[in-house]
């Protein structure tokens, strides 16, 4: 049984800070260009002395990898691109050892069109799996029997006619993506096996992909013209889903030792997702996307995190924060992007970047709810660029997906074999910015994030106290953590001008952490620099 959302004391899952791992891009051990589960092993040293708790690691299950493993064709064996059952199993022991959590991505929407329940599905309309995938007639006239698109290309219908038996099939990703059909009490419990399969070997927990996903309208209605796109009507809040969720509640609540599952509820409002936690009995965290989409202005920010406590707080669910991840650019690309179309000439923009990246590590780590970082933000990365020839990904997403630059040698530590290269090229900067200098450097955006964890660590209001948004001058974003005795304050200036605050009670309170020095300078003079991010105890 897990204990209650927001009580005490805390499921491990809301003191933590989560680290996303891409395993193609983290760490190669092997030379071919992909990483892999031995060089995430190989890495966890690194991890715990950033301080981070948790890592979700995408997928890395046998696939044909048409979406890079999120097209599954074996859920319960690892891609021999990645090692195998005992890598990571190591991989997991290893990471206890060092008290960091694991939690792994489970992709129950679709799966792989050459997993071997799609190849009896297809292998004729008799197949006693037909019905667990969405299969169709044709529409009168031919076409698909609904209007949906597919994602990464809103042009294309989310459906392939299947020729040797004469049905359509539905897959709101690619067309090697088939839905599964949850309807189908085979898929459902077949499912739940997979989810007993890592539960068993010692899983923390699971991050269930586009988990809104399984349950649609049976009609399958048109998207209304005007909003057909993704997410279509028909996903949203069927209340199936909801029962389907609660379902796997209870399985993995039913396991010792506190394991969760956060979902990607691909809805694009806080309200709709706030819904997939229940009532303390759905999901244990879901992914809220309006911040990872917000541009880095203060009002913007204030508005999603009064949005957030508006949908969550009432029922006890507990927030998760996400700047950036696998799918999207970086927050620092995608600001650098934003302020160039709002006229911020190269000059400026080379000097504000870093800022900004630093001062929105400080929010991150500083809001109340759980922060996910994904991998090399904690470096300051921003994206890759990718000639047209290295484009790899359907969804346009390669630039987020670089490799890590490890160190400054020419290859940053990706040495391959004879004829291969990384499968992405690295991303810009990495003579600079890699994982050695920053180590070296206590200046580096990499010690500001092993600081401010440290400090959120140490902290029972940063990591578990309540929230209150002050009044602060526009720019700036400021709010108030509290537990018990101990209150802090955070000043974040979104702006590229110093700002002088008008509340005497915080000059000459003493900063414990500032995002743009190693060492905080003593006590708050009232000036909150540009572009900066500190944090205040009276
Ligand atoms: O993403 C689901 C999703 O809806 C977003 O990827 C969105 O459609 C996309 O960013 C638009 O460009 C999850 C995974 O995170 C993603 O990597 C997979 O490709 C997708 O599911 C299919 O499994």
């Amino acid at each position: 049984m897990s204990p209650g959302v927001g009580g005490d004391p805390a499921p491990w899952w809301e003191e933590a800070v989560f680290y996303q791992v891409y395993p193609r891009s983290f760490a190669d051990s092997d030379g071919d260009g992909v990483g892999d589960l031995a060089g995430i092993r190989a890495h966890l040293d690194d991890l715990a002395w950033l301080g981070v708790d948790a890592l979700w690691i995408s997928p890395f299950f046998r696939s044909p990898m048409a979406d890079f493993g999120y097209d599954v064709s074996d859920y319960c064996d690892v891609d021999p691109l990645f090692g195998d059952l005992a890598a990571f199993d190591g991989l997991v022991a290893d990471a206890h050892a060092l008290g960091m959590r694991v939690v792994i991505d489970w992709v129950p929407n679709h799966t792989s069109d050459q997993h071997p329940w799609f190849l009896d599905a297809s292998s004729s309309r008799d197949s006693t799996r037909r019905n667990w995938y969405v299969w169709r007639e044709p529409s009168p006239d031919g076409s698909p029997p609904n209007n949906w698109v597919a994602a990464f290309d809103l042009t294309a219908p989310a459906w392939t006619f299947h020729e040797p038996t004469g049905q359509w099939y539905l897959h709101l990703f690619e067309s090697a993506q088939p839905d599964l059909n949850w309807d189908e009490p085979g898929v459902e419990a077949a499912m739940h096996d997979t989810l007993r399969f890592w539960l068993d070997r010692g899983v923390d927990g699971f991050r269930a992909d586009v988990v809104h996903g399984i349950g649609k309208d049976p009609a399958l209605p048109d998207d209304p013209p005007g909003v057909a796109g993704v997410p279509h009507c028909a996903l949203n809040d069927q209340p199936v889903t909801h029962e389907r969720l609660r379902t796997i509640r209870t399985l993995i609540d039913g396991y010792p030792g506190e394991r969760m599952m956060v979902g990607e509820v691909y809805l694009l409002t806080t309200e709709a997702v706030a819904t997939y936690y229940g009532h303390g009995d759905e999901l244990h965290l879901a992914f809220n996307f309006p911040p990872l989409f917000a541009p880095w202005l203060a009002d913007r920010w204030r508005s999603c995190i009064e949005d957030t406590r508006a949908a969550l707080d009432g029922r006890g669910a507990w927030p998760t924060w996400v700047l950036s991840n696998h799918d999207n650019p970086r927050h620092r690309t995608r600001y650098d992007r934003a302020a160039a179309r709002a006229g911020e000439d190269a000059a400026t923009t080379a000097v504000r970047s870093e800022a900004r990246a630093r001062a929105a590590a400080v929010l991150l780590l500083t809001l109340r709810g759980t922060p996910f970082v994904y991998q090399g933000d904690e470096l300051g990365l921003t994206d890759a660029d990718v000639p047209g020839d290295r484009v790899v990904d359907p969804g346009g997403r390669d630039g987020c997906r670089a490799p890590i630059p490890w160190d400054a040698t020419p290859d940053h530590g990706w040495p391959t074999r004879p004829g291969a290269v990384p499968w992405l090229p690295l991303p810009p900067g990495a003579d600079l910015v890699n994982r050695a200098s920053e180590a070296a450097d206590p200046g580096s955006v990499l010690h500001l994030y092993r600081r401010a964890i440290a400090l959120r660590h140490g902290s029972a209001a940063l990591s578990r106290g309540s929230f209150a948004l002050r009044d602060a001058p526009d720019g700036v974003l400021a709010y108030r953590r509290s537990h018990g005795d101990e209150v802090v304050d955070v000043l974040v200036n979104f702006d590229g001008v110093d700002v002088e605050l008008d509340d005497g009670r915080l000059v000459g309170a003493q900063v414990l952490l500032d995002s743009d020095e190693a060492v905080p300078s003593g006590a708050f003079t009232g000036v909150l620099g540009a572009d900066r991010a500190v944090v205040l105890r009276r």
